[in-house]
């Protein structure tokens, strides 16, 4: 009852949210309306992206007890999300589609307004605290978490939005660089407590790309808006179709009933991945230039073919892969309307193919990890997820399958590269919130 009166007290301001259908569901249950609230500012008391369930209660009671001890006050409570991408990978930036959902793990972050010349960030997992001033913002030494937080701040104050100081504590349960977007949930949880503290009333919309732009200007990773979207708007038990062009989703309820979805973590994350994600990014714009489009999400394979003489044969088969990838991304989305969780795994498998050869962001580790599983009929499909370089594979696994299994790859990757992997089950959750 609570959750009507304030679903309808949210109504009632001015915006009107957008209602989409998920025909996923007439598959996996009964016919449901979702809301999308892309444009919906933010507010107290009405959250409609309601509780996470099994959000990690004692690291947000850890964050809550370092805040108080170190800053002597109350503070205001967030979690943000990590996300998992089921298909479409590196098409973000091309204006295409991916198929993401925000997961229970991710950033909790503490907040409080702050009586002082300077604002206070601390890495609780780290035990780092860094000081900085607001009015002479910069980026600090690459590879820090500092520029996650700095970096939203800065583009807080470029956009003339009314902050002043204030002291941050955050940690996290999903290690960086595995894939799962620890940066944007961080740099979520940053806009989004600030946001709420100073009442800037910014839409969950106007805020990715505020955090997209930390990303590219802080960071230095030149990433499209998937990970910030997904952390952002998931919704509890649904994978968001994306559009990356028009920056709107489409939820598909996820309930693949025998089968789940594990994460297995390589824990390597190599060098360079970093500037070879941006110089990805710069081939596939060279080449949309090339074809006179505005992004590779409007070029055809037959497209590609006419100007095949004027590039490299590896940035041809980088922009095949983009092509390729974002009907695959399409063909998923059909898969699950129909229910045909073989047809998904091929095109899972088909995706890590198309990373492994073609655009050439996999790595001996995830290699290794999804060859595994083509020995076991009762996984349907697995492949690199995220950026790539390191970080984690995704696995479409028979449940009953799922312990053997464990115990097999923590072997034979252990045996091979002498070091453990990491095996995340996660659920689908709601994005970015206020906790209590
Ligand atoms: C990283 C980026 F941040 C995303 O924008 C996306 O490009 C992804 O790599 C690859 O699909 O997570």
């Amino acid at each position: 009852m609570k959750c009507l009166i304030n679903v309808l007290s949210g109504l009632k301001r001015k915006c009107i949210p957008h209602f989409v259908f998920s025909s996923s569901a007439t598959v996996y249950g009964n016919p449901k309306t979702n809301l999308i609230y892309e444009n919906f500012p933010i507010g107290r008391p009405f959250s409609p992206y309601g509780n996470t369930k099994k959000m990690n209660i004692s690291l947000a009671n850890k964050i809550r007890a370092r805040f108080q001890d170190t800053f002597e006050t109350e503070p205001l409570m967030i979690f943000s999300p990590g996300r998992i991408n089921i298909i479409g990978e590196h098409t973000d930036y091309n204006d295409g589609f991916v198929f993401p959902a925000a997961v229970n793990k991710g950033i909790i972050a503490a907040f409080g307004k702050r009586d002082s010349n300077d604002s206070m960030a601390y890495a609780v997992d780290k035990n780092e605290k860094v000081k900085f001033s607001l009015n002479s913002l910069k980026p600090l030494a690459k590879g820090s978490w500092k520029n996650y937080v700095i970096g939203v701040v800065a583009e807080l104050k470029k956009r003339n939005k009314g902050i002043s100081n204030f002291n941050i504590a955050f940690g996290g349960d999903i290690p960086g660089g595995a894939g799962i977007s620890s940066s944007a949930a961080l740099e979520n949880s940053v806009v989004f407590g600030l946001n709420e503290l100073f009442d800037i009333k910014l839409s969950r919309q106007e805020m990715i790309l505020i955090s997209q732009k930390a990303e590219h200007n802080y960071v230095g990773v030149k990433c499209g808006i998937m990970d910030q979207y997904a952390s952002m708007h998931g919704i509890e038990n649904h994978a968001l179709l994306l559009d990356c062009r028009t920056v709107k989703s489409k939820p598909f309820k996820i309930n693949f009933k025998e089968h789940t979805l594990i994460l297995i973590n390589t824990n390597v994350k190599h060098r360079l991945s970093d500037s070879a994600y941006n110089d990805r990014r710069s081939v596939c714009e060279t080449i949309a230039g090339l074809l006179n489009v505005k992004a590779l999400r409007d070029a055809s394979e037959f497209d590609l073919e006419a100007i095949k003489n004027k590039v490299t044969s590896e940035n041809y088969q980088k922009a095949l892969y983009v092509i390729q990838e974002n009907n695959r991304v399409i063909e998923a989305s059909k898969a699950l309307e129909t229910g045909n969780l073989e047809l998904l795994g091929k095109l899972i498998y088909a995706s890590h193919e198309g990373l492994r050869h073609q655009y050439k962001v996999s790595c001996e580790e995830l290699d290794f990890l999804v060859d595994q599983t083509k020995l076991n009929p009762q996984i349907l499909g697995a492949r690199m997820m995220g950026g790539g370089f390191g970080g984690c594979t995704i696995n479409l696994i028979a449940r009953t399958e799922i312990e053997s299994f464990k115990t097999f790859i923590s072997k034979v990757y252990k045996k091979k590269f002498n070091t453990n992997c990491s095996i995340y089950n996660v659920s689908l959750s709601n994005g970015t919130k206020i906790i209590e």
